[in-house]
């Protein structure tokens, strides 16, 4: 069993969550999965402002760990549904709904589960050697954690379903000329970008960011008078932060804003 499958690192506002199964390209096994999640909940508890999400070593994640499911000797018949529901259903929602900015940086591969991981987080940047690789149709799966939600979104139906069908590796810059990704950067570049986008976050409006999360969500499957409500609805409650009132403030004085990230 590895001893510390994922890495927490505090920094000022923010957190670097970095997977740590290099051997095994970051690949998921139950105990990372349980050490994930109870890194995500410490960060929520502690008032974290924003979470940078990594892989250590040469990739970003490869999935699920396909030696924990040659191990269980059941030729393929264990429920995967039920490894669905019990883990990667519940990441993904928890990365989504987590109640400020999530940056992946993406440092190698991600394949199979570990891509739609990636891509789950708020702003996805990528060193420019990594690739995207929706990996299960070669072992006879469906893209999951919402790999099949987000793909045709993002990409398009026709790259969707090329992506998912023929599970090539998409490059880097591919992804973000094709809107998969936010940007594709040098590859010793990426982990200084990544932390200037959660440090600026980490000092901005944590509230207003949250309710730009949840509007464009809801967006996905809103009409647009619904949409139009609820814009309303978030921009009311924006509007009662005291991170507006600053913003307005430093704006008339000409100064950069202080924002506590607060709601009230
Ligand atoms: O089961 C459930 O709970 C259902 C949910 C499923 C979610 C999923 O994610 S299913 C998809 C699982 N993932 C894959 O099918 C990807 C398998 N890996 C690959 O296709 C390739 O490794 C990559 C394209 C990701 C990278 O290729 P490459 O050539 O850069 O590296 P490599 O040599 O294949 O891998 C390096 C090592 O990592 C190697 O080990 P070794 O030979 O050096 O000892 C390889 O076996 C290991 N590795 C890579 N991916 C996995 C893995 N070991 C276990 N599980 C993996 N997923």
């Amino acid at each position: 069993m590895d001893e510390t499958p994922v890495l927490v690192d505090k920094r000022a506002g923010y957190v670097v969550v970095t997977l740590n199964r290099p051997q095994r390209l970051n690949s998921f096994t139950e105990a990372m999965h349980a050490a994930l999640i109870k890194a995500l909940n410490d960060v929520e508890a502690d008032g974290c402002r924003a979470l940078l999400l990594t892989g250590a070593g040469r990739g970003f994640c490869a999935g699920q760990d396909l030696n924990d499911r040659l191990a269980a000797g059941d030729g393929g018949k264990r429920d995967l549904g039920e490894s669905i529901s019990k883990f990667y259903n519940p990441l993904v929602r928890r990365l989504r709904g987590l109640p400020f900015p999530t940056v992946a940086a993406v440092n190698g591969v991600a394949a199979g589960a570990g891509a739609n991981i990636a891509l789950s987080c708020d702003i996805v940047l990528a060193a420019r050697s990594a690739n995207f690789v929706q990996a299960f149709a070669k072992i006879g799966l469906v893209p999951d954690s919402g790999g099949t939600w987000v793909l045709p979104r993002l990409v398009g139906a026709a790259r969707a379903r090329g992506l998912a069908m023929l599970a090539e590796p998409l490059p880097a810059e591919k992804a973000e000329s094709w809107g998969l990704i936010w940007k594709a950067v040098d590859d010793d570049k990426l982990m200084s970008e990544a932390e200037t986008i959660c440090a600026q976050f980490a000092s901005g409006p944590t509230f207003g960011l949250a309710q730009i999360k949840r509007a464009l969500d809801a967006a996905e499957s809103n009409e647009l008078s619904a949409q139009l409500d609820l814009e309303r609805d978030l921009q009311r409650e924006a509007g009662n932060s005291p991170d507006y009132a600053e913003g307005v403030k430093a704006f008339m004085e000409k100064r950069a804003p202080a924002f506590t990230g607060r709601r009230s």
